[in-house]
């Protein structure tokens, strides 16, 4: 399952770190990263990089604690994107409450429905982000299973998370958001912190299902750039947008992500193959094609 189904629960402790390490785009970035807690160094999404964040799944309906450990030099919080919490556990540091180096706080929410979900830390939202502090929120349904979306929603064998991302190398020696940060130019373009040269390879990206399974395909936009998705030409059904199931499912080869949004891909094919799937990121008139990011989708 790429790594995904090992995280479900409804406890977690995650911890806040200023000193990961990336090599994108021939640079050594310093990132700023969620592990979870006792992970050593700390690692973040699938303990094997430290960009993303790690990721969590939690259970519809069920009680979840997040504790939040600040063991960095920086104020930080937990914002839980499309997920609705009281507004104590919002993590937006004026109406909300701020967690200070060496302090801990426990987030507490009831997630609502099923669904691909978002988090990130909400002190100075844009630099913090765009450093790393970001990850995702899986929402498995009211029986925890890890085989189908929601409850009667659509099953599947095969489930991989893809998170987009776009990085402006530049934005990696400032510690505070201001006039370097006034524009993003981005210059490197991944999928799940990857290039496309490792996240081809990467077993928690590459797709692989036997022909004739579905394999569903959690798409969240993490970039500061619109994400066009092809799987290599494929056809796929777009079944859940933001966490809910779509009114009617739509057929494409193609699917346009704004930044934030998350899709739910389903992806069903007959004939054995491989399959190149791109992302293509966008400039912000949806025109040019800034960088890609490709992964591979092998038919078995
Ligand atoms: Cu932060």
């Amino acid at each position: 399952m790429a790594g995904l189904g090992r995280n479900v629960g409804t406890d977690f402790s995650i911890r806040a770190l200023m000193n990961g390490r990336a090599r994108i785009g021939g640079n050594d970035l310093v990132v700023w990263f969620f592990a979870p807690s006792g992970t050593g160094a700390g690692r973040g999404f699938m303990d094997d990089r430290q960009m993303p964040s790690t990721h969590i799944e939690c259970i519809e309906g069920q009680m979840t604690v997040l504790n939040f450990e600040n063991t960095s030099g920086m104020p930080h919080t937990v914002h839980l994107h499309g997920l609705d919490v009281a507004q104590r556990y919002d993590g937006v540091p004026v109406t909300s409450t701020t967690v200070f180096p060496g302090q801990s706080y426990e987030y507490r929410f009831r997630a609502p429905h099923a669904g691909t979900y978002h988090y990130h830390c909400h002190v100075d939202t844009v630099l913090h982000y765009a450093r790393g502090m970001f990850g995702t929120v899986i929402v498995r349904p009211p029986d925890g299973s890890t085989d189908k979306a929601w409850e009667g929603g659509p099953e599947f064998e095969e489930e991989v998370l893809w998170q987009l991302q776009t990085v402006d190398s530049t934005w990696f020696n400032v510690n505070h958001s201001g006039p370097q940060t006034a524009r993003f130019r981005p210059d490197a373009f991944l999928i799940n912190g990857l290039e496309s040269a490792d996240a081809s390879v990467d077993p928690f990206t590459r797709v692989v299902v036997a022909q004739g399974q579905r394999a569903y395909i959690r798409v969240s936009n993490a970039a500061y750039n619109w994400g066009r998705v092809w799987l290599g030409g494929l056809p796929f059904e777009v079944v859940a947008s933001d966490g809910r199931p779509m009114r009617s499912v739509v057929s494409t080869r193609v699917l346009d992500l704004g930044p934030g949004e998350r899709y739910d891909l389903l992806l069903k094919v007959d004939q054995p193959g491989s399959h190149i799937a791109r992302v293509e990121y966008l400039d912000d008139y949806g025109q040019g094609i800034l960088g890609t990011a490709e992964t591979m989708i092998e038919i078995v």
